[in-house]
């Protein structure tokens, strides 16, 4: 008989102590890239919406190089990541075995060739050096870039293009392949640089001055930025409202504030 009411007791206890972390879990933290003023108005926005419209709290941990976010998410120590577009998540998982999925569209950021030393594609000249992010998916689309740019010609339908497969280089243009958060860094030591919108930003280098930018058409989808989940959480209810504060009228308005057509809202 003593046993058994212990076992009641207990059972209030944890049932009391159920309800409590089910409303602390209404806080949510999302890994995002640090450094840029814009992101952090945007996400000031959605923050806004998920605490008014859903009492959600949603706090940011803040990462500075790409390798960071998917690994922290996976590890538990995050809850949700807002920082890769489909490609790169692509190309994580399969590269760590993580299971991490997409479950909501943010915005399309077209990627940039920089210069300090030109202001046209056409003046580059024999022998210069360009630099191109290193990861798998970032390379292989900037490698693309200098295609449609006209300055290399790459093997026809590959989904990761490295410097390998460049088939024509007639400026015999040496590729520089750098850590994303690196690239900025080097524009004042070489020719060119392709440069994520991320570090454009934390750069604080001028959209406006970018010698080229990357066209958006129907292969493009894979360059669509997500808020990614582990797949365990792939339908939190929490999660999912964390999306829905996300895609709004709001925030395509602070998106268009803040970046006056450099970023699209993609949902
Ligand atoms: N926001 C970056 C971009 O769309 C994400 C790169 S993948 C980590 O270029």
């Amino acid at each position: 008989i003593g046993g058994a009411a212990v076992i009641i007791i207990a059972g209030a206890a944890y049932a009391s102590f159920g309800q409590h972390s089910k409303a602390s879990s209404k806080t949510v933290t999302i890994g995002i890239m640090s450094g840029s003023k814009q992101d952090q108005a945007i996400w000031n926005t959605v923050k806004k919406t998920a605490k008014d419209k859903y009492g959600i709290t949603i706090k940011f941990k803040e990462f500075t190089d790409y390798s960071q976010p998917n690994k922290a998410l996976a590890a538990g120590d995050i809850d949700l990541n807002a920082f890769q577009h489909y490609a790169f998540l692509k190309a994580s998982n399969k590269a760590t075995g993580n299971k991490i999925v997409s479950i909501g569209d943010t915005v399309i950021s077209p990627i940039r060739l920089y210069s300090k030393t030109y202001t046209k594609v056409s003046q580059f000249k024999s022998g210069d050096t360009i630099a191109v992010p290193n990861d798998p998916s970032n390379e292989s689309r900037s490698l693309y870039v200098l295609k449609a740019a006209g300055l290399i010609d790459l093997k026809n339908g590959l989904t990761t293009a490295t410097v390998k497969d460049i088939t024509k280089n007639p400026k015999n243009l040496k590729i520089k392949e750098l850590a994303a958060d690196q690239t900025a860094r080097t524009l004042s030591d070489i020719q060119g640089a392709v440069i994520n919108g991320t570090y454009a930003d934390s750069a604080k280098l001028d959209y406006k001055k970018a010698i080229f930018v990357e066209p958006i058409n129907k292969n493009s989808h894979q360059w669509v930025n997500i808020i990614a989940a582990n797949s365990k959480d792939k339908d939190n209810k929490i999660y999912k409202q964390v999306v829905k504060a996300y895609q709004t009228d709001a925030v395509k308005k602070a998106i268009n504030k803040q970046y006056d057509g450099v970023e699209l809202p993609a949902w």
